[in-house]
């Protein structure tokens, strides 16, 4: 039976188990738009390909499927660049596709053309352009199975209009169903050898692929051989935060006393994580040329192990199927004491310690560590205000956090909409500071369009506060384009049907929350704090003063 290009993408991604796409619609791809009209696939419409993008990241990190993404070319495609970059750093099965321009006038500048496959080269894993109608199948199958294998990532597929439109009789594909490789007996001898002969061992958990029964797996490796685990960068939720073992993550701003365990221990065995540039505070931790401890490296891609730290033992294997084996292992050792030794310094480092003004930040993630249900999904971006719930907020259950491990402003909000429809039953907050909140607030109108309910918290001071943070150490009194003139941002959520409030002090937060959770509305909770409040523990005078001294 012929079917035009949209109908043989539609079907062939309904087929594929998609039940949610996320678009900035544009002339170049009605074909699509059309398959989409009746093919029982929600079409979230977004505002801005940037957030659209941003909410299939979210989706592909929250299911392990890719999350899908539909814009136009050109402006479209360079707007959806800032979310497929969320998903290369992330390592999250994502697929975009851009309505390209009609193939038979390639490489004249024609209106919006843009060269994919140049464009996205570096940030993408995959990038085609399908040029004839009867191999849609062949390259969404495809594009698919690449989001998805080894190290997962974003393909972008480049639809050209005429390609989209054209019928053609060609059968859907399904995509290889694969079965979980196991970690080999092999590997797991080998990795508990050299695990029995340390003295000083650390676990770190990351990376993509993650699971409940992972989180079971690790909790229960840790508890037999009495060996304490972090978490790598925006990996929180990979373990409960209150296992007696756990001692931290390896976060912009690490807790120094874990930066000394790490830089202590004489083994390093690595699970998932690609063990990057934070974790390692910029490779000083651990020396890529001279690590000066064993490293195990397990990792879903080979690609990946000795890229920067040549390990003792690698193995290809993804951590969750690591930790299967790992987790029935006899216990090879007994760290008993290190593994309370980190615990304690963890313990140290989450209690609250006060801020200035009247709203402080470390209270009110405390209180909203200590009250929202243990599914509750907190999702953020970047900013100076994440480091208080990265510090502060103790995750419990995997699922729990939709974080950018690649630093991106703006991605809070957009992923929060993702989980809000993804769970609607869920309580999901997204914190963020008033720079990264306004870099995709113009998505307020999708979340009510489409019935999402997030709670935003929205810590306003004025400024992109860890710019200036960074600018008083470097060039101190001499604020140049950091500072913030924001809108009343409880009124903005009103104007868009949502609930709104202003809080200022510390002891109204609680019950301004309430509030916003009974509405049952899309909300923002507009949080003054003070501009003097920095994560660090500082304050913003004291670094400029330190600075002009030195
Ligand atoms: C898309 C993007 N643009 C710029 C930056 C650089 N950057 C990192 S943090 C930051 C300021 C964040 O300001 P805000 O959201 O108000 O939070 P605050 O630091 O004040 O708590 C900036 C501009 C970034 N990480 N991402």
């Amino acid at each position: 039976m012929e079917r035009h290009g949209g109908r043989i993408l539609s079907d062939q991604l309904q087929k594929l188990g998609v039940r949610r796409v996320f678009s900035v619609p544009g002339e170049s791809f009605l074909a699509a738009l059309d398959g989409l009209y009746d093919s029982g696939i929600a079409n979230v419409v977004c505002r801005q390909e940037g957030g659209a993008a941003m909410m299939a990241e979210a989706y592909g990190k929250m299911t392990g499927t890719p999350g899908v993404c539909f814009v136009t070319r050109g402006p479209g495609a360079t707007n959806a660049s800032a979310g497929i970059h969320v998903a290369m750093q992330d390592s999250t099965p994502m697929v975009l596709f851009v309505g390209q321009i009609d193939n038979r006038h390639t490489d004249r500048e024609t209106f919006q053309e843009v060269d994919y496959r140049a464009m996205f080269g570096g940030i993408a894993k995959w990038v085609a352009q399908v040029d004839d109608t009867d191999r849609l199948p062949e390259y969404i199958g495809r594009a698919f199975r690449v989001a998805m294998s080894g190290r997962p990532g974003p393909v972008v597929l480049a639809l050209p209009e005429n390609m989209l439109s054209a019928a053609a009789d060609v059968p859907d594909v399904r995509i290889p169903q694969m079965v979980p490789s196991e970690m080999s007996g092999h590997a797991t001898q080998a990795i508990l050898q050299a695990l029995g002969q340390a003295k000083r061992p650390l676990v770190v958990v990351g990376g993509p692929h993650w699971s409940a029964q992972a989180q079971a797996d690790v909790q229960a490796f840790v508890e037999r051989q009495k060996i304490p685990v972090v978490a790598g960068l925006r990996r929180q939720d990979y373990i409960d935060n209150r296992h007696p073992n756990y001692g931290g993550d390896l976060n912009v701003g690490v807790n120094p006393r874990l930066a000394a365990r790490m830089r202590e221990a004489d083994l390093l065995l690595l699970i998932g994580t690609r063990f990057g540039d934070i974790e390692t505070q910029g490779y000083t931790l651990v020396d890529p040329g001279n690590p000066q401890k064993t490293i195990i490296h397990i990792h879903a891609s080979g690609d990946e192990i000795g890229r920067v730290y040549a390990p003792d033992i690698g193995v290809v294997a993804t951590g969750p199927a690591a930790l299967r084996a790992l987790a029935v292992a006899e216990p090879v050792g007994d760290w008993a004491a290190w593994t309370a030794a980190a615990r304690a310094d963890h313990d140290a480092w989450i209690a609250p310690q006060e801020s200035p003004g009247a709203l402080k930040q470390e209270e009110v993630i405390k209180w909203l560590s200590d009250n929202l249900p243990e599914d509750a999904m907190v999702t953020n971006g970047a900013g100076n205000y994440a480091a208080w719930l990265h510090r502060y907020f103790v995750y419990k259950k995997h699922g729990t956090q939709l974080a950018p491990t690649s630093g991106s402003m703006g991605y809070g909000f957009p992923a929060a909409i993702a989980a809000s429809l993804e769970y609607p039953d869920r309580t999901v907050v997204c914190l963020a500071g008033d720079g990264c909140f306004q870099m995709t607030c113009n998505e307020l109108s999708t979340a009510i369009q489409h019935g999402a309910t997030p709670i935003v918290v929205v810590m306003d001071n004025g400024r992109y506060g860890t710019i200036r943070m960074h600018q008083e150490k470097t060039y101190p009194g001499r604020v140049s384009g950091t500072a913030l003139v924001n809108p009343d941002f409880a009124a903005l959520a009103r104007a868009y049907g949502g609930y709104g409030e202003v809080v200022t002090t510390t002891a109204d937060f609680a019950a301004a929350f309430g509030r916003a959770q009974s509405s049952g509305k899309l909300s923002i909770i507009a949080c003054k704090v003070d501009e003097e409040a920095l994560s660090t523990g500082a304050t913003l005078s004291a670094v400029r003063k330190a600075a002009l001294s030195r």
